[in-house]
Parts: structure tokens; C-alpha cells; sequence
């Protein structure tokens, strides 16, 4: 049966509850991939429309993290993982542990320390734990420009070289692979993402989309490249072909209140299938 090879993927993130980012937009690409999604949710985001959209963070206790986990992991291996906003240093802790003893494989680290650019901050108190805990770990860490330079020591970062430098820094960190989201902020007039292999650099480039509605391209993005490597894509396949699926999903966001514009994330394979017929 069709069902015995299906992939396994499991995001352990927050929930957006606006329906674009966060664990939201993780299961939503997991289910566009053919993968089958699992879940460990970390802390509960609500924006609130009376405080102009202002994000407020409410984690979710360890021993609850814990929990998820162990249901997760009862059935048989994982064949990828990715984390997005993890709510506390706790939280860090335990699921670097649980990396360890599940040897986990094909893991995507979003560092989210940020939602949107560096519009709103969310819990930069968790970027020397991640650092320490999780990007050794990483089959892929995907920072974007405010997340890099958190982590690579690094005060800003706006172009190609000041990336290359940044991705050099968190390699030596320990990441098998870092891929910088420097998408739209990048200067110039291409959204660039960088990938980086310890010796080769590729560039992924794209005409810069005169949109803002791309709440959730981040997060979009890493979750496809979790899911193109529990279906066996190399890492930069994996990383090409999620460039392609949140492209389309930035083409096709749109507006959800006077606040917010997500992807979204059906675009891909709603553009493939008016290809195919
Ligand atoms: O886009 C970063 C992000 C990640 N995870 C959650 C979020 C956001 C931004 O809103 O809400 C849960």
C-alpha cells in the first residue's frame, strides 16, 4: 500500500493563529510535499487587530513539549524534523536531548527570533541557546538577514558578501549546511537566498515580487526543505525546489485583514497542475 512509504515529518514550532506562519504553514507545506505531518506545538501567537496587530507569545510548558514528543516518536522513525519558535530555553534543552537519543536525522533549524523581517522581535533570548544547542545539530539552519547576524556575531547584514561572511561563521558552528533567507532585503533588485556547504556557496536568485503579502514565506521555506529531504532530495534540490514552491506562494498571497498578507501555501502544485493540463 501507498500508505507504508509515506514520509514522516515532524515540526516542533508555535502557532500562528492568523494561519500563514508557524506550525500552520509547516503541516500546510508537509501536506502539499505528499508527506505526512506531525506536530509538537511550543507556544500559542495571537495578534491583536485593536493593538495594531501587536504579536503576543505564550509558551506552552516543557512537560506538555515533552508529552507531544513522546507521542510523536512512538511510531516508527522520523524521516525529517524541522523547528521553528520554541517558546523557551527549556524547551531548546529538551529537544536537543531528544535529538540525541532519537538520532534524529534531516533537521531543518529555523532560528525564529523574529516574525516579518525585524518588524517585531519575539524572543531573542532564545538565539544563544539555539546557537549552542540546535545549529550543531542542523542538517540545514536557515536563518534570515536578522537571525544570521544574531548568530554569527554579526551587527547587520544587507549584502551578498556581508551573507557569505555570516554563513561561513554559522557553518563553523557546527551546521551542515546554512542557508541564509536574504530573500526581498537584500540590496539590489533580486531576492537572493545563499546556500552554503562548508567549501561551495550557490545562490538562489529571484526577481524581487512587488507584494507584501508573504507572512509565513520563512517559515514556508523551511518546511519545504524539510519535506524535499524526507522525500530524499539532496540538500540543495531540496533547498531549489523550496525556493520555487514559496515563490509561487508569494505570488498568490494575499490579504487577510488591513494587517497582515499571507502565502499561500497551495500555490506550487495548484501552478503545476495548470502546467499538466
Ligand atoms: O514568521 C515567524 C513566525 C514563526 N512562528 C510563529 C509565528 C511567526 C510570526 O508571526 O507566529 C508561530
Amino acid at each position: 500500500m501507498a500508505d507504508k512509504a509515506i514520509k514522516r515529518v515532524l515540526t516542533v514550532a508555535g502557532s500562528d493563529s492568523s494561519g500563514g506562519a508557524g506550525l500552520q504553514a509547516d503541516l500546510k507545506t508537509f501536506q502539499e510535499y505528499g508527506t505526512f505531518g506531525l506536530t509538537a506545538i511550543t507556544s500559542i501567537v495571537t495578534m491583536d487587530p485593536d493593538q495594531g496587530w501587536n504579536h503576543a507569545v505564550y509558551p506552552v510548558n516543557t512537560y506538555q513539549v515533552e508529552q507531544q514528543l513522546k507521542t510523536v516518536l512512538s511510531g516508527s522513525s522520523l524521516d525529517a524534523m524541522k523547528t521553528g519558535m520554541l517558546g523557551s530555553i527549556e524547551i531548546i534543552e529538551l529537544l536537543s536531548e531528544t535529538i540525541d537519543k532519537h538520532q534524529i536525522r534531516n533537521i531543518v533549524i529555523d532560528p525564529v527570533m523574529v516574525c516579518k523581517g525585524e518588524n517585531e522581535v519575539l524572543q531573542p533570548e532564545n538565539g544563544a541557546a539555539i546557537r549552542e544547542l540546535l545549529v550543531p545539530r542542523a542538517t540545514v539552519v536557515t536563518p534570515n538577514l536578522f537571525e544570521a547576524g544574531q548568530l554569527a556575531g554579526m551587527r547587520s547584514i544587507s549584502t551578498l558578501e556581508e551573507m557569505k561572511e555570516a554563513a561561513r561563521v554559522i557553518y563553523e558552528l557546527g551546521a551542515k549546511h546554512v542557508v541564509i533567507k536574504g530573500g526581498k532585503f537584500v540590496e539590489g533588485d533580486q531576492a537572493l537566498d545563499l546556500l552554503f556547504d562548508g567549501s561551495e556557496f550557490t545562490l538562489f536568485k529571484e526577481t524581487k515580487l512587488e507584494t507584501s503579502y508573504n507572512h509565513g514565506a520563512g517559515c514556508t521555506f523551511a518546511a519545504a526543505i524539510a519535506a524535499g529531504l524526507a522525500k530524499g532530495l539532496t540538500v540543495i534540490d531540496a533547498v531549489a525546489k523550496a525556493k520555487a514552491f514559496v515563490t509561487e506562494g508569494i505570488k498568490n498571497g494575499f490579504a487577510f485583514n488591513s494587517f497582515v498578507g499571507p502565502v499561500w501555501h497551495g500555490a506550487y502544485n495548484k501552478a503545476e497542475q495548470r502546467l499538466n493540463s
